[in-house]
Formats: structure tokens, sequence, C-alpha cells
């Protein structure tokens, strides 16, 4: 069995050690122009011509947890796109997500202000119940994420594409009833995948229908938000501000007006790495099992998106 390692911006040699050592009867190898046909690839943003050199594959790794820009891509017809399934990714953005939340509830950009000023005061506590954190998107991260902003007693709502019973929260489903689940939020935290369906969803209507004074945590994709409907609604002071991690175009340009903005915080799209040994483990594991002929959890849905 053949194993190609094929990463874009990522250094091939340790995953592929990796994969060899827990895999140690295959041939593990970083993929060159002219290598012969693998089984199974690990990947992410590949050339186009690599997977057009892949007509045997059985299993499309992507060390990531959205396959936005592998679907874009031309791939081969019977191979499993398989997604990372957490792999230490959950823990990461609920730390992420309830920092962003809990800096904004309990004002702590302000106290940082005074304190480099040598100021001690006192601001007046605010009340949890008038912050309801809606979370869009309730797949492996955004339960993740929902269960731990409710360890902290926010009133948490989800919303998905499908209906779940998630305990502890009020959980709404559908474009029927996003309306529903936007006017009862203040602060949105988005964790949707990327699709067809959801890009431009955080637009002028969607963010004017959060409570007053709303707040965006977007940890997803760039191309979930719409960059000038965002500015206006912070300068029309309907939203407090924004936590933003993604972007259309990463790096952030510099001269973009997210990075001065006094209401927005960037971060380099880093609320949850990729950890190598997990991921290398986890992937490891599933080549194994499909070898077996057993079925495995990740497996995208091409035409859904995620
Ligand atoms: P999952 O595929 O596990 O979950 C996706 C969730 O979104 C599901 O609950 C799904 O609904 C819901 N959903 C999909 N389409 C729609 C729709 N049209 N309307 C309503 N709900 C919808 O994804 P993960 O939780 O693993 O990851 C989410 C995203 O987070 C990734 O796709 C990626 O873009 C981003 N990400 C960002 C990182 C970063 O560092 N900033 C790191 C890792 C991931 P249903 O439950 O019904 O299927
Ligand atoms: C991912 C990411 O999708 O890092 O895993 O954004």
């Amino acid at each position: 069995m053949r194993i190609a390692v094929c990463l874009t911006d990522n250094k091939p040699a340790p995953w592929v050690e990796g994969l060899q050592r827990l895999l140690p009867r295959a041939t593990v190898a970083a993929w060159e122009p002219g290598a012969p046909p693998a089984d199974h690839a690990v990947v992410w943003a590949p050339p186009q011509a690599f997977l057009d050199a892949q007509p045997q594959l059985r299993g499309l790794f992507n060390i990531g947890a959205g396959v936005d820009a592998l679907l874009k891509l031309r791939l081969p017809p019977d191979a499993l796109v398989v997604r990372l399934d957490d792999a230490g990714m959950s823990v990461q953005m609920a730390e992420f997500v309830c920092h962003a939340v809990i800096r904004h509830f309990r004002e702590l950009d302000a106290y940082g202000q005074d304190s480099a000023q040598g100021r001690w005061g006192f601001r007046r506590p605010r009340s949890r119940s008038d912050f309801p954190v809606g979370v869009m998107g309730l797949g492996v991260l955004g339960q993740r994420v929902a269960r731990s902003l409710g360890a902290f007693e926010f009133p948490v709502r989800g919303w998905s594409r499908t209906r779940r019973e998630l305990p502890g929260m009020e959980c709404f489903a559908g474009a029927e009833q996003f309306d529903a689940f936007l006017a009862g939020t203040r602060v949105l935290v988005n964790l949707l995948p990327l699709t067809p369906e959801t890009e431009n969803i955080l637009d002028r209507e969607t963010l004017g229908r959060l409570l007053p004074g709303g707040y965006l945590v977007n940890v997803a994709r760039g191309a979930h938000l719409v960059e000038e409907d965002l500015l206006a609604l912070l300068d029309a002071g309907h939203l407090a501000g924004a936590a933003l991690d993604v972007f259309r175009t990463e790096p952030l340009p510099s001269d973009h007006p997210f990075w001065r903005h006094p209401k927005i915080t960037v971060t380099p799209h880093t609320s949850a790495r990729t950890l190598r040994d997990e991921s290398v483990a986890q992937i490891a594991r599933k080549i194994e099992a499909l070898e077996r002929g057993e079925s495995i959890a990740g497996v995208v849905d091409r035409v859904r998106g995620y």
C-alpha cells in the first residue's frame, strides 16, 4: 500500500515519518511529480497536478476540519474524502471562543486600557442573562464550544441544518428557524462549514437581526462574512464588536480596515490548529480501518459540501 503526503505550506517530512512509524507495512512518501499513484493521500491544499496523478486513490485525508478548498478541486471520483475529526481541535476552539466571549462580556479590553493608564476603576457587573450566545453549526467543534459556554452559565442556543437535541441549550434548525435563533441571540459564534448555502451568511440581514449590542465571533471561514456589512453595523452602533480569526484573504492585507478598527480583534486563523501527532494517529487508524473494509467517521458528503 502506498501513501502519498502532499502538503502546501507545511513540511511533509514529520508527517511521512509519523505515518511510516504507525503503518510500517506501507510505503509512505512525500509526493513528487512522476511518483507512482498512491492508495491513500494525506493532503492540505494539494495542486491539481497531484490529484490528476491519483487514479486509484481510496482515501483522501485532509489535515483540517474544513474541506471547502479541497472540494473546489477536481477529485478522484471514487476516493473517500475524509476530514479531521476533532484530533485535538475542539478543546482549542472551546478555549478560544470562551476567551473571546468572556473578554467581551467582562469588558476586559476596557480594563486593559485602564490598567495601561494606571487607572483603578470598576465597571458595573453585567448579567449573563443579557448575553445569550448563539452557536451556528452544531458539529464536532460547535457542540464542544456550546457545552463549554454552558459551563460558564451563558444561556446557549444552537442552530444546525438538521434538528439536534442537546442538553442545556435551545436548538434551532434549518432556514425556517434561523430568524427565531438570531432574534434571541446577542453574541453570535460562527462554526459552520463553508458551502454554497453558507457563503456570505453573515451579512447585514443576519447580523442586523441580533439583539442590539450584538457581538460576532467568526472562527469558521472568512467567506461567511460580508465584510462591509459588518463594518456598517459596527459604525452604526448596532453591533458592539467582533472577534475575527478567519478572513477572505489570508494573511489579512496590511491595509485592511479590520486591523485598525477599535471594535474588531484580529487573530491569524489560529483558533484551532492542526496538531500533528493527534492527526497522524487518527489518519493511520482510519487507513487501517478502511483496509480492513470497515467504515470510518469523518467522511465528507461531497454534494452537501461538508
Ligand atoms: P462539522 O461538519 O462537524 O459540523 C458542521 C455543522 O454545521 C453541523 O452541525 C451542520 O448541521 C451545520 N451546518 C452545515 N450547513 C448548514 C446550513 N446550511 N445551515 C445550518 N447549519 C449547517 O464541522 P466542524 O464542527 O468540525 O467544523 C466547522 C468549521 O470550522 C469547519 O468547516 C472549518 O471551516 C472551521 N474551522 C476553523 C478552524 C480555525 O482555526 N479557524 C479550525 C477548524 C475548523 P448538521 O448537524 O445538521 O449536519
Ligand atoms: C481547519 C482549519 O479547517 O484549520 O481545520 O481551518
